[in-house]
C-alpha cells in the first residue's frame, strides 16, 4: 500500500482532434500534457477515451478498410511509443484511450494502464456501448459505438499502481452505478476514465447544459457512494464542427469536485489525492461488509430491463 497515502494525479483534458489531425501531431501534444503533469507533481496522467483519433463513431462506415485506420493494431506501436518512452523517462504511469483490433479481427473501444516503467499493467475494454448500429439518416452526426465495438469481454477489474488500487472504465460506463460498486467491492481507492460526450443528444432535444449536469452528478455521487478518488479526462471542443463537452474533473471520496479543467482545449489538472479521506467513509458510513444487504439486492443482477414488481 501506499505508505504516505497520497498520490499526484492529473488529469490531461484533449482539446478536438479532427480528421485531418496525424496520430504523429496527436502524439506530441499528449506528450506535452504529460512534461507539464510532472513539471506540475504529477504521478499518474489520465488520458481521454480514443485520445488518438476523433471521436469516429460519429461517423457511417461501410468499408472495414476506412474504418480500420482509426483502430491501433498493437499497443504500444510505432506511433505510441514516444508517449511510453516520455512515460517512462518522467517516472508516470497513464491511463490511455484508444481503438483496439485484435488479431482476430475484433474491436473494441480499450483503455490501458501503464506503470511508471511503461509496462502496460492493466487492460479495459468498454462493457456500456451506448448509442446505435443502424445508419440514422435524419440525425444530424451518427453516435454507432454499438456498431463498431464488442461489448467488452474483460469485466470491471481493480490494478496495483503505485502501492494504489486503481479501477478503469470508459465514458458511458461512468453513468452506471454498477461500474463503480463493481470496482470499489475489489478494493478500488481512484476510479480513472476517459470520455468523449457530444453536446447534442440526437435521440431527443436534450438541453444542452444537461449533458455536463449529468456528467458531474454521476462522477460526483458515485465517488461518494463508493469512498472513491474519480478522476475523468474528456477530449471536447469541436471535431470538425461537431461538439463535445469539456469539464475534466478530479472528484474525492467526499463527492466534492476538486478540480475542474476551464477550457475545451488541451488542459492539464493536477491534484496530490490524499487516499485516507477514502479510507474514513469506508470504515464507517460505507462499511459494505457491516452495512450491505446484498439478499436483497437479487433484482440488480437478475434482470435486465425494467419489469413488474416483486410479488
Ligand atoms: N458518450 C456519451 C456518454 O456517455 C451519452 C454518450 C451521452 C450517452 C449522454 C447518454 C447520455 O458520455 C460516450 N462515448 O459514451
Amino acid at each position: 500500500m501506499n505508505s504516505n497515502r497520497a498520490i499526484g494525479l492529473a488529469v490531461a483534458q484533449m482539446g478536438p482532434v479532427n480528421l485531418a489531425d496525424s496520430r504523429e501531431a496527436v502524439v506530441r501534444r499528449l506528450l506535452e500534457m504529460l512534461r507539464e503533469a510532472k513539471s506540475r507533481g504529477a504521478e499518474v496522467v489520465v488520458f481521454p477515451e480514443l485520445a488518438l483519433t476523433t471521436f469516429f463513431p460519429r461517423y457511417w462506415m461501410e468499408d472495414e478498410g476506412e474504418l480500420d485506420r482509426f483502430f491501433e493494431k498493437t499497443m504500444p506501436n510505432p506511433r505510441v511509443q514516444p508517449l511510453f518512452d516520455e512515460a517512462k523517462k518522467l517516472g508516470l504511469g497513464f491511463y490511455l484511450g484508444y481503438a483496439e483490433l485484435t488479431p482476430e479481427g475484433r474491436r473494441f473501444n480499450t483503455s490501458i494502464l501503464v506503470d511508471k516503467t511503461g509496462n502496460i499493467i492493466g487492460k479495459y475494454r468498454k462493457i456500456h456501448l451506448p448509442g446505435h448500429s443502424d445508419h440514422k439518416l435524419e440525425a444530424p452526426f451518427q453516435h454507432l459505438e454499438k456498431k463498431y465495438f464488442e461489448v467488452g469481454d474483460l469485466g470491471f477489474r481493480v490494478f496495483d499502481l503505485h502501492d494504489t488500487r486503481f479501477g478503469m472504465c470508459l465514458c458511458n460506463d461512468r453513468r452506471w452505478p454498477e461500474t463503480y460498486r463493481v470496482l470499489s467491492l475489489q478494493s478500488a481507492e481512484i476510479v480513472v476514465l476517459g470520455y468523449n460526450t457530444p453536446s447534442v443528444n440526437i435521440h431527443w432535444n436534450e438541453p444542452v447544459h444537461l449533458r455536463t449536469t449529468t456528467h458531474l452528478i454521476s462522477l460526483q455521487a458515485n465517488a461518494y457512494q463508493n469512498a472513491l478518488w474519480v478522476a475523468a479526462a474528456a477530449k471536447c471542443g469541436s471535431e470538425d464542427g461537431f461538439h463535445m463537452i469539456g469539464s475534466s474533473v478530479i472528484v474525492a471520496p467526499t463527492g466534492e469536485l476538486v478540480a475542474r479543467a476551464l477550457t475545451e482545449d488541451d488542459e492539464v489538472i493536477v491534484v496530490k489525492a490524499d487516499l485516507r479521506i477514502g479510507e474514513n467513509f469506508r470504515k464507517h458510513v460505507f462499511n459494505f461488509a457491516k452495512h450491505r444487504r446484498p439478499e436483497f439486492y437479487r433484482l440488480i443482477v437478475d434482470r435486465v430491463g425494467a419489469g413488474e414488481p416483486l410479488p
